[in-house]
């Protein structure tokens, strides 16, 4: 089947595993199960640029089919899951990844199955996997537990688990590294970046050490993760037992992929910090306000992160660095409107309008 697509960023844009198939574990017979997902946009962000003293572009992940980056793991993971005949998917998620899953799975036709944590899941994400049509269970626990039960799950029913411990995933996400130099020319000097299961700093990672050896790159970005203070396991160095942080995205105490953050931080002069909720509602409102770019508490860690930190040593006014804006701020309308004051109630008369508006 030709697929003819196209997205604002990139004309004619195919989807990730069309894009970047001689980089992707597919070959002719593997079936596309695409939403044309990728392509995001590379935003500047001229008032983040002019407080941290250098170029900064926001690429938002919130332009993806289902709203966030899961979208370009989940085509590979669901094609490949296609391909080996699997009937149903399964996965544990603080809310994206469901949402994700359940709109590829019914795409394909499979039945979906997902693990959320009761009552610390954005309500757009949920209404996503529900919508779907996917089988949810709203697990009376956390995300970490959630996850346990699905590979125990894996062990005993005949389903594919569509967490990033499945490695297609990651394959796919690597395609968001790929994108930044593909619009650069280059790799970006640093990359600032949320950090909850920790599969996403490993696929942007991956994919930055394997376009530079395609020599599509001349060289590695400073890998900076950001993880919320409430759920910073790789920060403390120990598993979090009870996690807890306004960005739900993210609260994730025993991440499965903790080797490849520290991998990624330490193998590219990076690191991995914490940011209080403070400052990731600090971040996240000013996105909104400054920079007119919506996105999910989560994802606004990469630029508070970046924000405390400030430009990594060694970095100068030339430099070009890169904050990853994970999900689209409409998953979390309870947030949003948190942090805004309740509009003003008015009677239906245009004096009353005047006055209130005194434009
Ligand atoms: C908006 O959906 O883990 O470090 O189950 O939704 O790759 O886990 C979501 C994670 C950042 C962290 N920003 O990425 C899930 C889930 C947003 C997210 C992360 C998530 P990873």
């Amino acid at each position: 089947m030709t697929i003819v697509g196209g997205s604002a960023h990139f004309p004619s844009w195919r989807g990730v595993l069309e894009e970047y198939r001689e980089f992707l574990p597919v070959t002719a017979s593997t079936p596309v199960i695409t939403l044309l997902e990728g392509g995001t946009p590379l935003v500047p962000a001229p008032r983040l640029s002019e407080r941290v003293g250098a170029r900064v572009l926001l690429k938002v992940e919130g332009a993806n089919p289902t709203g966030s980056f899961k979208d370009r793991g989940m085509t590979v993971a669901i094609s490949k899951a296609a391909e080996e005949g699997a009937r149903a998917v399964v996965c544990a998620s603080t809310g994206n990844t469901s949402a994700s899953a359940a709109a590829f799975a019914r795409r394909a036709g499979l039945t979906c199955a997902v693990l959320i944590p009761e009552g610390h899941i954005a309500l757009g994400k949920l209404a996503q996997a529900l919508i779907h049509g996917a089988r949810v269970l709203q697990l009376r626990g956390n995300f970490d537990q959630a996850l346990t039960i699905v590979r125990q799950l894996s062990e005993r029913a005949p389903v594919t688990v569509v967490n990033s411990v499945n490695p297609f995933r990651i394959e796919g996400q690597k395609s968001a590294a790929f994108e930044t130099v593909d619009v650069l020319g280059d790799a970006p000097d640093a990359l600032c970046i949320p950090v909850g299961n920790a599969g996403n700093i490993t696929a942007y990672w991956k994919g930055y050490l394997e376009f530079k050896e395609a020599g599509r790159s001349t060289r590695l970005p400073r890998m900076l993760g950001f993880q919320a203070a409430g759920a910073a396991p790789i920060v403390v160095g120990h598993p979090v037992e009870h996690p807890d942080t306004v960005a739900t995205a993210i609260r994730i105490g025993n991440p499965a992929s903790w080797y490849g953050a520290t991998s990624a931080a330490s193998e590219s002069g990076g690191g991995i910090s914490a940011v209080s909720d403070e400052e990731i509602l600090d971040a996240y409102r000013f996105l909104a306000s400054e920079e007119a770019v919506f996105c999910e508490p989560a994802s606004a860690a990469s630029v508070a992160g970046l924000l405390k930190l400030g430009l990594p040593d060694g970095l100068g006014g030339s430099a070009t660095i890169v904050c990853v804006l994970t999900g689209h701020g409409l998953k979390d309308p309870d947030i949003a409107i948190s942090q805004i004051s309740v509009p003003t109630v008015v009677d239906a008369e245009l004096q009353a309008v005047l006055a209130e508006l005194a434009l």
